[in-house]
């Protein structure tokens, strides 16, 4: 079976902190499955929350600063099932049953790590929420890139003005980065990245860890 066959109706997710390079390492898994043969147009991206014109409108929501109202913890966790059932029934699944290749900007461990380590909600709530709207759905393969939340901001921050989840203390992006170490401890279908490292260094170990889980396949 051919490398592209074998990645046809497979999802890889990218997690992390913010400035952790999400959106950088998506690129490197593109030139990635380019090595590997896999025709653009069977390449799927999304991200979330968003992804869907309903997701999106709700990932608007989670980031605006409404004047005297704040956004509940759990209302901000309903909001990111919502949103991510939108993204799994419209476009992940179909995608996916299409034979395409889906390469997700988060998924569900970054409201286990925001939600759940960040705020403080009740792991176990949060996978009930889970099993009720998305059963047993899950990643193929997750590469989490790990980086301090002081670096990670700084490179947010040079990038523009800090949106509400953002600005939150540091010790929130701790926490939220715990979960994100326990979880992967916990999954043998996901590895860790050292996203401190310079561009090259970080394109270098996606590059292994895909070959690695390619060869697994
Ligand atoms: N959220 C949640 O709470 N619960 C959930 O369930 C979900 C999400 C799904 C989504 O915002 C927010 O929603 C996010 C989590 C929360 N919270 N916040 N805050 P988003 O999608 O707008 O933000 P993000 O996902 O955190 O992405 P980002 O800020 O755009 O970060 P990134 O994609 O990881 O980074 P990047 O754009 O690739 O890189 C950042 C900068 O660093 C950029 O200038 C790069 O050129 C630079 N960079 C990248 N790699 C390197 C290296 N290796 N060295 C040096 N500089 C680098």
């Amino acid at each position: 079976m051919s490398a592209s066959e074998k990645l046809a109706g497979k999802f890889i997710v990218i997690e992390g902190l913010e400035g952790a390079g999400k959106s950088t390492a998506i690129a490197y898994i593109g030139k990635w499955l380019a090595l590997q043969n896999m025709p653009a147009e069977n390449i799927t991206y999304t991200r979330e929350p968003g992804g869907t014109e309903l997701a999106e409108r709700m990932r608007d929501i989670v980031k605006m600063d409404i004047k005297g109202e704040e956004l509940e913890d759990k209302a901000e966790l309903l909001l990111m099932y919502a949103a991510r059932v939108q993204l799994v029934e419209h476009v992940i699944k179909p995608a996916l049953r299409n034979n395409h290749i889906v390469v997700g900007d988060r998924h569900n461990w970054s409201s286990l790590a925001y939600q759940g380590g960040g705020r403080g909600i009740n792991s176990q709530l949060i996978e009930d929420i889970k099993q009720v709207s998305l059963g047993n759905f899950n990643a193929d393969f997750t590469l989490y890139l790990d980086i301090d939340p002081e670096l990670g901001l700084s490179r947010a921050r040079e990038r523009g003005e800090l949106d509400r989840i953002e600005r939150l203390a540091i010790d929130f992006f701790e926490r939220t980065r715990q979960v994100f170490l326990q979880l992967v401890k916990g999954n043998k279908s996901a590895v860790t990245i050292d996203a401190s490292q310079t561009p090259e260094l970080v394109e270098k170990a996606i590059f292994i860890q895909l070959d690695n889980w390619l060869a697994s396949l």
